[in-house]
């Protein structure tokens, strides 16, 4: 296949708008691009390569014709239509938690295990974001020496809930520093010179769902059931790019020299270690970029087998578009568009 009809389902959401910024930046080769959305935002128009398209309702009639659909528009929409889109032919590229732990869909990190998508029967599922940026720096040191541990905390932007979340840090910032009160509305509590440990629902084992997608997803990409993880995902008032504290235990020692060659022949990967000049990576400057950021690489002093590292990527480009994207060119360029039962 050459060139590909594309169909965005979220297209006017955080995620939406930067898979159509990420199609124009890498010239993915499509024929047709179809907007999609609930009907609340039917009739909107967004810029693409510099022409107004008119945003269409995303109902079960939007896909036959359409060859591979990116989806974010949370995982009701995905439960309900992937599946009457896969039916019609479309590989989804599916953004939400929905199918990301179902065992015959694909969960793919195109730098960790893209020959996962060979298997895909029409929906290929993009993980979560924090998993994304972890994994991509992990894995690589993995192939070289078995994990055994992972502990990870997160800091993670508030571009990941959605745009009312950019909108509540914006004004309560403003209120804050005019000596205003604060009414949150996104978050439980005031995020504005906050930080708060908790992100989506909790479980009754006390952690967070998205500490248990991190848990679940990582040991999926890496098909690695054994690892041992435990995770802390916490809310920080950052518009883009999450960062994570990653603390690993690997089989055998491993220095932060030999890390550092590893991961400077990783894809995707950018080392930002120099103590000495306070260079590391930081949210701020991920944002925008498609590279996976590290430093703070340091022998853990807790442990002879363990390192430390500081992980940092903008959560709407790697962590969820850029991603997505990559996983699409992936499918074009090895002809696995088609389910495997449908190619010859
Ligand atoms: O909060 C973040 O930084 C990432 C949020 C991800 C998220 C939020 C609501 C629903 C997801 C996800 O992608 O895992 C979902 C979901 O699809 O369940």
């Amino acid at each position: 296949m050459k060139e590909c009809k594309v169909a965005i389902v979220g297209a006017t959401g955080l995620v939406g708008q930067e898979f159509i910024k990420t199609l124009e930046q890498r010239n993915f080769p499509m024929a047709s691009l179809k907007l999609l959305a609930s009907e609340r935002s039917v009739g909107k128009k967004l810029l693409v390569g510099g022409q107004e398209l008119e945003v269409k309702e995303a109902t079960p009639e939007s896909f036959p014709g359409v060859d591979i659909a990116l989806f974010s528009a949370g995982a009701e929409i995905s439960r309900h239509l992937s599946p009457i889109a896969a039916k019609a032919g479309v590989v989804v590229v599916d953004n939400s938690a929905a199918f990301r732990m179902v065992p015959n869909v694909p969960l793919v990190v195109p730098e960790v295990n893209p020959e996962d998508i060979e298997w895909h029967r029409g929906i290929i599922a993009n993980p979560n974001c924090s998993t994304i940026q972890m994994v991509v720096v992990l894995h690589p040191l993995h192939k070289a020496n078995p994990i055994k541990r992972i502990v990870v905390d997160t800091y993670q932007a508030v571009s990941g809930t959605g745009s009312a979340a950019v909108d509540e840090l914006t004004t309560q910032t403003r209120q804050v520093l005019n000596g205003q009160n604060t009414i949150p509305h996104v978050y439980p509590h005031q995020i504005a010179f906050n930080v708060l440990p908790e992100i989506d629902v909790f479980w009754d084992n006390g952690y967070t769902r998205e500490e248990w997608k991190l848990v679940e997803e990582t040991r999926k990409i890496m098909h690695a059931a054994d690892i041992a993880l435990s995770a802390t995902c916490v809310r920080v008032p950052v518009f883009t790019g999450h960062s994570e504290a990653v603390h690993v235990e690997f089989t055998r020692p491993m220095s932060p020299d030999e890390a550092e060659r590893i991961l400077a022949e990783a894809p995707g990967v950018k080392i930002l270690d120099d103590p000495a000049i306070s260079l590391y990576p930081q949210p701020w400057a991920a944002a925008g970029t498609d590279e996976v950021f590290v430093g703070r690489i340091r022998r853990d002093a807790s442990h002879a087998n363990g390192l430390v590292m500081w992980i940092v990527a903008d959560n709407l480009r790697k962590g969820a578009a850029l991603n997505a994207v990559q996983i699409a060119e992936e499918m074009i360029s090895r002809d696995w568009v088609r389910p495997k039962e449908a190619r010859k």
